[in-house]
C-alpha cells in the first residue's frame, strides 16, 4: 500500500476520506509555511559534501527562547521496559551536546520528547493548528482543567534518533509537523497485532531488530514506509502502530488528539486496558475494594480511569448541546455572552470549568456546523452507552466503578442529546 499525499486538503475532504476511514496521509507544506518555527527555528545551510542546501537548526534562536527550561530526554540506545530511558536537563546542556559533537560522525543518542513547549511559553506562537487538525476534543478539554495540561508536544533529536514501535496514547490520533531534518515512518497495516504480539501480550519494541523466534511471522506483515520532509505534516489514524527514525538533527510538532470520528476508540481502549488491568489483579479479586483498586492501577498506568473518561465526556457533551441549543434559539434572546450556562448538565463536582466559548473558536467551522454537531453528539452517545454497558472488557462480573452520581449525570446528558437528535 502506498502512503498517499496531499500538497492541501479542504476540511470535509479530509474529514470524509482519513477521519472517517481512519487512514494515515501527509499534507504538503501548505500546512506550516507561515509558521514561525519554521521561520525561526531553522537556518540554510550547504552541504559540504554534496552542495545541497539544506535546513539545520538555528541553534541560537533556540537557545535564546528555551535555554533554560528544563525538558525531558530519551536516551535511544538504552531501552527502559517498553521504552527508553529517560532524564531531565536543561534545554541548554541538551543543545551543547548536540552541537558540540556536530564536527564528528557520531550521534548523541539524544531525543528531547513529549515538551509541553506551549504551556511553558504560551506568548510564543510558534504555530497554528491546521484547520484539518483543529477538532481536538482532548486538547480542548484538558485546558478547561482547574489546572490546565495538554498534549501539544515539542521534539527534538539528534541524527538517528527514533521512537519504539507502539501505537498513541488513549487510541487517540496524532499530527506531527517537520520542522527540520527528516522522518522515516513505518506504519503496519491494521489487523494484524497477532504478528508482533507474543503469548504474554508483549509487543515489538524494534522493528528493525527485534528476536525472530519470538515472532516468527512478523516479516509477513503488511506495512507502508514514508519519508517526511521538513514543513511536512502526517496523520497518524487512530490505533495505527508505527514505529519513527530521525535522519539529520530534526525538530519536529505534534499533537495527540481526538474527536467524534475515534471517541469510541477511545473507550473500547480503555476497556481493553482495563481488562488488563483486572486480569493482573486477579489474585486479590475477593478483596473488599478490588474494583476501586482496579481503577486506581488503570490511572497509574494508562493515564486515565472511567470517572475522568466520564467527565472529559461529559464535558465535551455540554459543549456540543450548548451549539446544538444556541443553533437552535438562534434569532431569540441569549445572555450576553450568546451561550447559556444553565444547560450544561456536567456534574459540578467534578470541577471541570464548562466553556464552550473555546471550543468554537478553536475548531475550523466544517466541525461546528449542524451536521457535524448532530453526528458529534451521536458518537458522544454511543461512547456513553460503551461506558455503561462494559462494552468491550472481557470479563463482565468485574465491571468498571465510576464516582458516585456519574450514572445519574450520564443519563440526563443523554436525554438532552436524544432531545437534539430527535428534532433533527
Ligand atoms: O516523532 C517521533 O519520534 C514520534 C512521533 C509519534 O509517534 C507520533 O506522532 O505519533
Ligand atoms: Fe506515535
Amino acid at each position: 500500500m502506498e502512503f498517499e499525499r496531499q500538497e492541501s486538503i479542504s476540511v470535509e475532504d479530509f474529514a470524509e476520506n482519513y477521519l472517517k476511514l481512519n487512514k494515515p496521509v501527509l499534507i504538503g507544506l501548505s500546512a506550516t509555511s507561515e509558521w514561525r518555527a519554521r521561520k525561526e527555528w531553522v537556518v540554510a545551510t550547504k552541504d559540504k559534501a554534496t552542495g545541497h542546501i539544506n535546513e539545520t537548526p538555528n541553534y541560537d534562536a533556540l537557545l535564546e527562547l528555551f535555554g533554560d527550561h528544563t525538558v525531558t530526554v530519551a536516551h535511544c540506545n538504552q531501552k527502559y521496559f517498553s521504552d527508553q530511558e529517560r532524564t531531565d536537563m536543561k534545554f541548554k546542556n541538551f543543545i551543547n551536546k548536540i552541537k558540540n559533537k556536530q564536527e564528528g560522525s557520531m550521534t548523541t543518542q539524544l531525543y528531547c520528547k513529549d515538551w509541553h513547549f506551549v504551556l511553558e511559553k504560551p506568548e510564543y506562537v510558534a504555530y497554528t493548528t491546521p484547520a484539518q487538525f483543529s477538532s481536538d476534543w482532548l486538547n480542548i478539554y484538558c485546558q478547561s482543567k482547574p489546572n490546565p495540561d495538554d498534549f501539544r508536544f515539542f521534539y527534538m533529536g539528534d541524527d538517528r534518533t527514533w521512537t519504539p514501535f507502539h501505537q498513541d496514547v488513549y487510541s487517540s490520533y496524532s499530527w506531527s509537523a517537520n520542522i527540520c531534518g527528516e522522518k522515516h515512518w513505518t506504519f503496519i497495516l491494521p489487523g494484524q497485532n497477532h504478528l508482533f504480539t507474543d503469548s504474554f501480550g508483549n509487543t515489538i519494541y524494534n522493528i528493525h531488530d527485534y528476536d525472530k523466534l519470538r515472532y516468527p511471522d512478523f516479516e509477513k506483515a503488511k506495512k507502508i514506509e514514508l519519508i517526511q520532509r521538513p514543513g511536512e505534516c502526517i496523520f497518524v489514524p487512530s490505533n495505527w502502530w508505527h514505529q519513527v527514525e530521525n535522519r539529520g538533527v530534526t525538530i519536529s510538532i505534534n499533537h495527540n488528539w481526538c474527536n467524534a470520528y475515534n471517541v469510541t476508540n477511545i473507550i473500547g481502549r480503555l476497556h481493553f486496558d482495563y481488562s488488563n488491568v483486572v486480569h493482573a489483579l486477579r489474585d486479590i479479586q475477593d478483596m473488599d475494594g478490588f474494583l476501586e483498586q482496579c481503577q486506581i492501577v488503570l490511572k497509574a498506568e494508562n493515564g486515565m480511569s472511567h470517572s475522568e473518561c466520564i467527565s472529559f465526556l461529559l464535558y465535551i457533551a455540554s459543549v456540543y448541546l450548548d451549539l446544538a441549543n444556541d443553533d437552535e434559539s438562534e434569532g431569540e434572546d441569549q445572555s450576553e455572552n450568546g451561550s447559556d450556562d444553565d444547560d450544561y448538565a456536567i456534574d459540578p463536582s467534578s470541577g471541570f470549568r464548562p466553556d464552550a466559548s473555546f471550543s468554537i473558536a478553536y475548531a475550523d467551522p466544517y466541525f461546528t456546523s449542524q451536521p457535524s454537531i448532530i453526528y458529534a453528539l451521536s458518537r458522544i452517545k454511543k461512547a456513553f452507552e460503551m461506558l455503561v454497558d462494559g462494552t468491550g472488557i472481557s470479563n463482565i462480573k468485574y465491571k468498571p466503578v465510576f464516582i458516585p452520581n456519574l450514572l445519574e449525570t450520564i443519563e440526563s446528558t443523554t436525554k438532552e442529546i436524544d432531545s437534539v437528535l430527535s428534532r433533527n
